[in-house]
């Protein structure tokens, strides 16, 4: 599988088009609010499924974004130690910074074993997916790529 831009900038990407602070979403040559757009998606949420969507079928699923991510954790994990060491993750964290700035999620150390394991690797992403799944079945389709999140923070109690 020819490699792409990575599932953590993938995911970030579109988080970033969808709250609206990234020039990945609708920019200015999208049609004005309440025209009709038809299928198309914000440019970030292309390229989403287009990393993502491994079978094609138009929806990203919890397996295929955790198969995502261990193509990328294995390809930064150069001495197959199974963890990314202080130098594997300086190269990794300096080449996401130059390629997204502000919108940069840097690996990190959580539990400060000296090396990040592909749970910390994968965090970021995995709860940045169930932001994006928003019905919460446990896939990301294209209904929920096209809609901005919806910020709640008060659940209600189902009976
Ligand atoms: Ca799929
Ligand atoms: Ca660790
Ligand atoms: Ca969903």
């Amino acid at each position: 599988m020819a490699h792409g831009i990575g599932a953590q900038l993938a995911i970030s990407m579109v988080v970033a088009a969808l709250a609206g602070c990234s020039s990945f979403g609708w920019g200015r040559s999208d049609p004005p609010p309440g025209a009709p757009r038809g299928d198309r998606l914000p440019s970030a949420a292309e390229k989403f499924l287009a990393e993502l969507d491994t079978d094609r079928d138009g929806v990203v699923t919890r397996a295929e974004l955790e198969g995502a991510l261990r193509v990328d954790f294995d390809m930064l994990d150069l001495n197959r130690n199974g963890g990314l060491d202080h130098d594997e993750v300086w190269t990794e964290n300096n080449r996401r910074w130059t390629e997204s700035r502000t919108t940069t999620s840097p690996l990190f150390d959580w539990n400060k074993d000296t090396i990040v394991d592909f749970d910390e690797f994968s965090s970021t992403t995995r709860s940045s997916f169930r932001q994006l799944d928003r019905n919460a079945d446990g896939t990301v389709d294209r209904d929920e790529l096209r809609s901005r999140p919806v910020r709640r923070v008060i659940v209600i109690p189902q009976r």
